[in-house]
């Protein structure tokens, strides 16, 4: 009669999980100044002046400007503390997240 045993299964395969990242985005609105949101981007973000400018004047132009990119809980406590801060000066300025394709 044939041999019908098999040998265990001896490969695998090994992958370094990287955590789905998320966008924090600043949006438009008519009313906060401009050197506000300036401020609050280097303050929160850690984003130089320069590029706090060009992301500023992004969403100014186009209605909203992606900021940084972080693991979920990272990005919406972020997007919390900035808005809620602009809401302390007593601004309507909001930032979203929204998950990275
Ligand atoms: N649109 C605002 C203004 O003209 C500036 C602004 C930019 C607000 C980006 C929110 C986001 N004062």
């Amino acid at each position: 009669m044939a041999d019908t045993h098999t040998r265990p299964r001896t490969s695998t395969v090994t992958r370094t999980a990287r955590p789905p990242l998320h966008k924090v985005i600043l949006v438009n609105d008519d009313f906060t100044p401009r050197e506000f949101v300036v401020r609050l981007l280097k303050a929160e973000f850690r984003v130089p002046e320069a590029q706090a400018q060009v992301i500023m004047l992004t969403a100014h132009t186009k209605g909203a400007c992606v900021v940084a990119v972080f693991t979920r809980e990272v990005a919406e406590e972020k997007s919390k503390r900035a808005t809620d801060f602009a809401r302390e000066h007593g601004y309507p300025l909001l930032f979203t997240t929204e998950p990275e394709e």
